[in-house]
């Protein structure tokens, strides 16, 4: 039998073994897990930091075309939210585009990678990064968060295999947000009716069925974010 979970002690990242194996025919469902990860990254070749006692996880697929990698994203980390809510005692939620947040602040993240082959889409690696019970380096106190500080026995074993399932069970048939998905996320959103200085100033009114971010401006007008990185209008809370 091929085995499609893998672990490690220490790589990279997950996401370069993730590559690494999809480039050798690893079948969509493929998982990595690591340890630790040395070079763990985050979206636009930001640092992940990814010591021991977190969950550092890969997921490969096929999806059958790249229009809304952004939508992927989002599905993704509201199906781990989904997943782990029931250990968690406050709700965990959704920062566009990619930050899952407890407290009011980052327990983790997800970030989508597509390879390509030739003109045509390989492969979309998917991975997550959460923090369970691993430190997280002081120069983050203030901004992230661990599971273990709200749920002290808490183990990644407890969650790696809910996490693992919720991903693997990702739909990509549509490159859209469904209905069901745009409430779900909407309750979760930890953006929503918040102002926002950048990339523009507005207030966040949610997300499009195509993984936007709905932000209405001071003038009244109505804009879509495709991609960026928001800083709230409150000095406290930026990223
Ligand atoms: C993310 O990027 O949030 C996506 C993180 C994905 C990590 C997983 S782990 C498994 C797989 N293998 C990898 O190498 N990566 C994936 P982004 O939104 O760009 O956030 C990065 C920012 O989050 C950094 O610039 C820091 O400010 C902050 N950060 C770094 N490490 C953190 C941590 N452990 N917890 C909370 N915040 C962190």
């Amino acid at each position: 039998m091929i085995s499609r979970l893998h672990y490690f002690e220490r790589v990279t990242s997950t996401m370069d073994v993730i590559h690494q194996l999809a480039s050798e025919g690893a079948p969509a469902g493929t998982a990595v897990i690591a340890g630790e990860q040395l070079e763990g990254r985050g979206s636009r070749g930001r640092t992940w930091h990814s010591p021991l006692g977190g969950l550092w996880l890969s997921v490969v697929f096929q999806p059958p075309a790249v229009e809304g990698i952004e939508v992927i994203s989002l599905r993704a980390g509201l199906a781990v939210a989904e997943a782990i809510q029931a250990r968690v005692p406050k709700p965990l939620q959704l920062k566009w585009p990619n930050d899952l947040m407890l407290e009011d602040r980052k327990v983790g993240g997800v970030l989508c990678e597509a390879r390509w082959q030739g003109e045509a889409l390989g492969w979309v690696a998917v991975g997550i990064g959460m923090n369970v019970r691993n430190r997280i380096p002081d120069e983050l106190g203030a901004v992230a968060i661990s599971l273990s500080d709200l749920t002290p026995d808490i183990t990644v074993e407890m969650i790696a295999a809910p996490v693992l399932a919720a991903l693997r069970g990702l739909d990509f048939r549509s490159g859209r947000l469904s209905r069901d998905e745009l409430s779900q996320f909407s309750r979760r959103d930890w953006l929503q009716g918040r102002t926002i200085r950048e990339p523009v100033v507005g207030e966040v009114t949610g997300v499009g069925e195509d993984g936007a971010l709905l932000v209405r401006t001071a003038s009244g007008s109505n804009l879509s974010l495709r991609s960026g990185t928001v800083e709230l209008a409150a000095v406290s809370q930026s990223r």
